[in-house]
């Protein structure tokens, strides 16, 4: 038996969130060291049936389909919630008052006004209980973006000029893949832009050190109703044969400009509708020294180009496996070379939250970045809106 204190969790949500948040809490204290111990305790969803199923399957001691009684429960910790947007605030919230640790999935909220709601109290829980507040922007503990950013605080790209991030992916390319919740406005906030694109927002500001202080933007629907359907382990569920349409309620994509606070210019793109790109989250920071990029669907490399190398013949971007022990989080895992998959970034995203709680300190993502990332959500609904920014192209007419 572990000699560490007992870590109690309860985590919402049985989907594929729920899935790879299991798996993570059941890892990270088997590959790191970690002063607490994570207990996988109760998991709550809304259908006693699947929750009791996937308690077994996933291994948490407990089902629940009434999050109210189990966030007040002395015998619990920490609240992980993985459960739709709409759901957060209020989760997030009564967990914090009743003294809880949060891990909360991204975006933070469905709205600047809710997640300014949560860090209220993430900040009075802090300050009464050392709560700690965290949101699960995991792409962070990709160890190759870690890299990345340790680069660019060593100042090895010198100043950044350009930040391109897009975020690909084509799981609605077929006009006729189920309406799930991820295109109901009421219980997502947006599509593609929440979903995906907040990521990319967040990777921007985290890697640089930059605000992004102004936007342009567009937003599109290519497609307007989609057959109903029922949840599956994949991303879009199944459509019901013979279903009725519903209306999509959420951008398939976006498109926007931006101005980082250090001068920087940013291009940015999210959808999930890139037919063939099925996981391409991709960013690329050009300084006046060197560059960076990545792309997820090679999670274990890093381009790196170094313009200041004086063997100018044999310049160019590259490539890092980054799977070297002097890597970020590399070293707990296997020999070089063997590299790490999507559920990696969870497991680190485990080792981050429970370093924070056991080191009684503010973790990163707090959920005070999130609403940064969640102010930056709204400026690009707001500016596609207005469609403040967008000039007719002048054309001879025929
Ligand atoms: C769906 O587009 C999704 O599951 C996102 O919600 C996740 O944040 C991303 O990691 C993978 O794709």
């Amino acid at each position: 038996m572990s000699e560490r204190k007992p870590l109690r969790v309860a985590m919402i949500g049985t989907a594929f969130m729920g899935r790879a948040h299991s798996q993570a809490w059941h890892t990270a204290p088997r590959f790191f060291d970690l002063a607490l111990e994570p207990v996988p305790a109760v998991i709550v969803g809304t259908s006693a049936k699947r929750t009791e199923e996937q308690a077994r399957m996933l291994g948490w001691a407990e089902a629940s389909t009434d999050w109210r009684a189990v966030v007040e429960r002395d015998d619990i910790d920490l609240v992980d919630i993985c459960s739709p947007g709409d759901t957060h605030a209020e989760i997030a919230i009564a967990a914090l008052e009743s003294g809880k640790h949060v891990l909360c999935e991204k975006p933070l909220a469905n709205s600047v006004e809710e997640a300014e709601r949560m860090v209220g109290a993430a900040e009075r829980a802090f300050a009464m209980s050392a709560s700690i507040a965290m949101c699960g922007f995991s792409y962070r503990q990709t160890p190759a973006l870690s890299l990345a950013r340790q680069f660019i605080a060593e100042g090895r790209l010198g100043a950044i000029r350009h930040v391109r991030a897009s975020y690909l992916q084509d799981w609605l390319s077929d006009a006729d893949a189920p309406l799930s919740w991820r295109l109901d406005r009421s219980k997502a906030g947006s599509g593609s832009l929440g979903d995906i694109g907040a990521h990319s927002i967040d990777i921007a500001q985290w890697l640089t050190g930059q605000a992004i202080v102004e936007v342009s933007a567009t937003m599109r629907t290519f497609v307007a109703d989609r057959p109903m359907g029922v949840a599956a382990a994949g991303l879009g569920g199944v459509a019901i044969g013979g279903a009725p349409r519903g209306p999509v309620t959420v951008d398939d994509a976006v498109a926007f400009t931006a101005t980082l606070s250090g001068g920087a210019l940013g291009v940015f793109e999210a959808t999930r509708m890139a037919t063939g790109r099925r996981n391409a989250n991709r960013v690329e920071v050009n300084g006046d020294r060197g560059s960076v990029a990545f792309d997820f669907e090679r999670m274990n490399e890093l381009e790196y180009f170094d313009g200041r190398s004086v063997d100018k013949r044999a310049e160019g971007f590259r490539r890092i496996l980054v799977t070297d022990p002097t890597h970020p989080y590399a070293s707990n895992w296997w020999p070089t070379g063997h590299g790490l998959g999507y559920e990696h970034l969870f497991t680190h995203q485990v080792v981050d939250v429970v370093r924070a709680v056991a080191d009684r300190a503010v973790p990163s993502p707090s959920f005070a970045e999130a609403l940064d990332v969640q102010r930056v959500l709204a400026a690009v609904q707001a500016s596609s809106a207005a469609r403040s920014m967008a000039t007719t192209v002048k054309r001879t007419p025929e």
